[in-house]
């Protein structure tokens, strides 16, 4: 499933893959959805630093003029930051920006996808989606959790945010067979706040404990990808109650104005950063920057393990 032609791996991820050297992927929603201008580039730019310096290769992943590409330039990078005219592209959306010759930011699922295409098997993003709240009525499930059931990649994550219902989002990560290890805690973390009132699968600490449970996942052949959930640094974690009021807030706003399919989790995060007034951003750029040095970790760890 490698096509030279829709697929282009950047010089720095090529000669990585030459080398056989450890590689984390990155999303690119985040950049063009996730946070406003000009911090969704520095946090872009400072999260691929953050991997090099663990001597790890990053690779964001996007979709540039219909090409699916795997590392970008800084410009590129800049390009994604700033246009208004880049697609949320999930799992469905992929043969579109293709065959449009599209700019596409990719989702969780859809990163995961490329990330496996080019073999690279660790991955740190912000929060994956998930079950909506009122999910068991509208049936409103990410694709990220179909794609953590089916695709051979570790996801770092905060979590997820509470605008889900984590309940559910777990229940059905459990049904599809997908192991949820909480770093260093027993709790599974709620992106903002490093407590949800909900268990994780099990407990896991260091890189190299979690590297080996990854390699004996895929040996056996059990497809799917890991959620990997390490909970925000205590020191920028922000308020439970407070996000929790803002966040019902958000939620009734989207229900007035009807907002639906793709554009919710966007609106709701849109409007969770404007009622904070910003303090959720640098929560955000925090928790994701401590995200890549994990998954850089592991990468390194695999590494080890497969030479
Ligand atoms: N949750 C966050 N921040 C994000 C997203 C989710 O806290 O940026 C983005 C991710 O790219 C995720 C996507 O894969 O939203 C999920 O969208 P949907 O719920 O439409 O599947
Ligand atoms: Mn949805």
């Amino acid at each position: 499933m490698f096509n030279d032609e829709i697929i282009v791996l950047s010089r720095e991820v090529k000669e990585a893959k030459e080398q056989g050297r450890p590689l984390v992927a990155l999303e690119s929603t985040i950049i063009s959805h996730g946070m406003p201008w000009p911090e969704n580039v520095e946090t872009a730019l400072e999260l691929e630093a953050e991997i090099r310096a663990r001597r790890a290769v990053p690779a964001t992943i996007a979709i540039l003029d219909g090409k699916v590409r795997v590392g970008l330039e800084e410009e590129e990078i800049h390009r994604l930051a700033k246009s208004n005219d880049v697609m949320k592209v999930s799992r469905r959306d992929l043969p579109y920006v293709i065959s449009s010759g599209k700019d596409g930011a990719t989702t969780v699922a859809a990163t995961m996808i490329i990330a496996e295409w080019a073999g690279i098997s660790t991955f740190a993003t912000g929060g994956i989606g998930g079950v909506h709240r009122e999910g068991e009525n509208t049936l409103d499930i990410s694709a990220d959790l179909e794609e953590l059931a089916r695709t051979n990649v570790a996801v770092v994550c905060a979590g997820a945010k509470s605008i889900l219902d984590i309940g559910l989002t777990l229940e059905v990560l459990e049904t599809r067979g997908v192991p949820v290890v909480g770093i260093a805690t027993e709790e599974f973390p709620a992106f903002y706040s490093r407590k949800s009132g909900y268990a994780v699968n099990l407990s896991l600490t260091e890189p190299m404990e979690i590297a080996r449970m990854l390699q004996v996942k895929w040996e056996m052949g059990l497809t799917g990808g890991v959620v990997l959930a390490q909970p925000v640094p205590e020191e920028n974690a922000l308020d439970e109650k407070e996000m929790d009021d803002i966040i019902q807030r958000a939620l009734q706003e989207a229900k007035v104005k009807g907002i639906s399919g793709k554009d919710v989790t966007p609106f709701l995060l849109g409007h969770v950063k404007d009622l904070t007034a910003g303090k959720s951003l640098s929560t955000n750029i925090a928790l994701v920057k401590n995200n890549a040095r994990l998954a850089a970790d592991i990468a390194v760890a695999l590494h080890q393990l497969s030479s």
